[in-house]
Order: structure tokens, then sequence, then C-alpha cells
């Protein structure tokens, strides 16, 4: 029986991928580093570390910092980032995801958070959301993270909850891995390419039909 929701941040509840894209590029162009689009979508979902890594690896630059360098580097753009979240504002929600919160709220679901993001809570108080969520799950909370399955588990054990009780809502190809590997129900956003191995998927959140998810998360 599902008896909580866990939501991932970034690409669900609000759109702050257009903000790690700005803050990479001012870091790249700086060092002067190729960073597209293309290169940016690769990092939904994944740490600030790893996305480093994805960034030299693709500038054939692996091995020519150490881990401190990387870790200095990735301090630089979350400056950037954190100084730019300055600009959410309580309309940034994604289009459904207010309504979403709002009306499992009222029919007595549980609700938590489960992101990457050592910043969820800033960007949740700039979009007026905390109100929503009974446990907050996020890159503070955990060592490993996605496609390991700890920020979920964090979060359902906080709750009380077996996984088998909660879905997880995900945009991102390695969230939908990591809810796979936590055992739990998952409802994608997004192209199928992106998270059609969720146990359901939907092109955007306010495509939402849960009568159809409940039907399948039994
Ligand atoms: P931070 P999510 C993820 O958020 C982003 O999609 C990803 O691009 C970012 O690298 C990661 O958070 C870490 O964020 O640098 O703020 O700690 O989708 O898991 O909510
Ligand atoms: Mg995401």
């Amino acid at each position: 029986m599902i008896k909580a929701f866990i939501f991932d941040l970034d690409g669900v509840i609000t759109d702050t991928a257009e903000y790690h894209f700005i803050a990479w590029k001012k870091l790249a162009d700086k060092q002067g580093w190729k960073f597209d689009r293309q290169m940016n979508e690769e990092l939904r979902g994944i740490s600030r570390l790893d996305s480093i890594k994805v960034i030299l690896h693709h500038n054939h630059l692996i091995g020519n910092f150490t881990e401190e360098e990387e870790s200095r580097l990735a301090n630089e753009k979350n400056d950037l980032y954190v100084e730019s979240l300055k600009d959410i504002t309580p309309d940034d929600y994604l289009p459904g995801a207010k309504y979403l919160l709002e009306n499992l709220k009222k029919q007595g679901f549980k609700i938590a958070l489960g992101s990457a993001s050592k910043n969820a809570v800033a960007v949740l108080d700039y979009l007026d959301a905390m109100q929503y969520f009974d446990v907050i799950g996020d890159g503070t909370k955990v060592k490993n993270s996605k496609p390991a399955p700890d920020v979920f588990l964090y979060a359902a054990n906080e709750m009380g909850l077996e996984p088998s009780g909660c879905i997880v809502v995900e945009d991102a190809y390695s969230g939908v891995d990591a809810a796979i590997a936590g055992g739990f129900f998952s409802i994608g956003i997004g192209p199928k390419e992106r998270v059609g191995h969720a146990t359901i998927s939907f092109d955007s959140m306010d495509k939402i039909d849960l009568q159809e998810v409940f039907s399948l998360c039994k």
C-alpha cells in the first residue's frame, strides 16, 4: 500500500538545470574547457564531484587535477550557482508540481525530498516549498549519490516506511536507476530514452495520472 511520495528536486519540483548550466559554463569558459547543453544533460541527477569528472572526461583532462583541485573547481562552480539561486521565486515550480504536492498532502500521503543536491533546502526556501515536506533527503544526508539508492532509502527510513510503500518521482536516468536499486516504485518525468525504465513515465509533471500510477503500484 502506497503511503508516501519521494520527490527529486531539479527537473521534478523546479528546473534548476539552467542555473547549473550557467554556473558550469562560466567555470568552463574561465578554464578554457568546452561545455555545452548536451554535456549539461549528462549532469542531470549526479553529484557535483561526479559532474566535474564528466566535464574533465569530455575535455580529455582526467588525471590532470588532484582530488583537491577537482573539489576546489567544484566549489568555485557552486559559489556561482548559489549566488544565482536568489533569482528563484515561488512562481518557479515546474507546471503541475505545486498542485501535485498540495493534492497529495490533502489526501494524507507523506512527502519527502530525495535530491542529490547539497543546496536543496536553499532552493526549497526560495520556492517557499518547505511546508510540503515531512522529510528532507539530500546530498548532505548520504555519502553515496545516485545511482546508489541511499538518498531514497534515507527518506523512506525517516518516514518509518519500507521502499514498497513509497513512490519515487525522478527526471534523471541515474535517479530511476537509484529507485530501482532501492526497490521503490517510480514515476519517470521526461522522455522514454531517459526515464522509460521507471515503473511508469510521463512527459512532464502536469501529465501525471495518479489513477494510472496507483493501478500499477500495488
Ligand atoms: P549541488 P537533483 C541534482 O539535483 C542536479 O540535477 C545535478 O545536476 C547536480 O549536480 C546535483 O543535484 C548536485 O547539486 O551541486 O547543488 O549539490 O535532480 O538530484 O535534485
Ligand atoms: Mg533531477
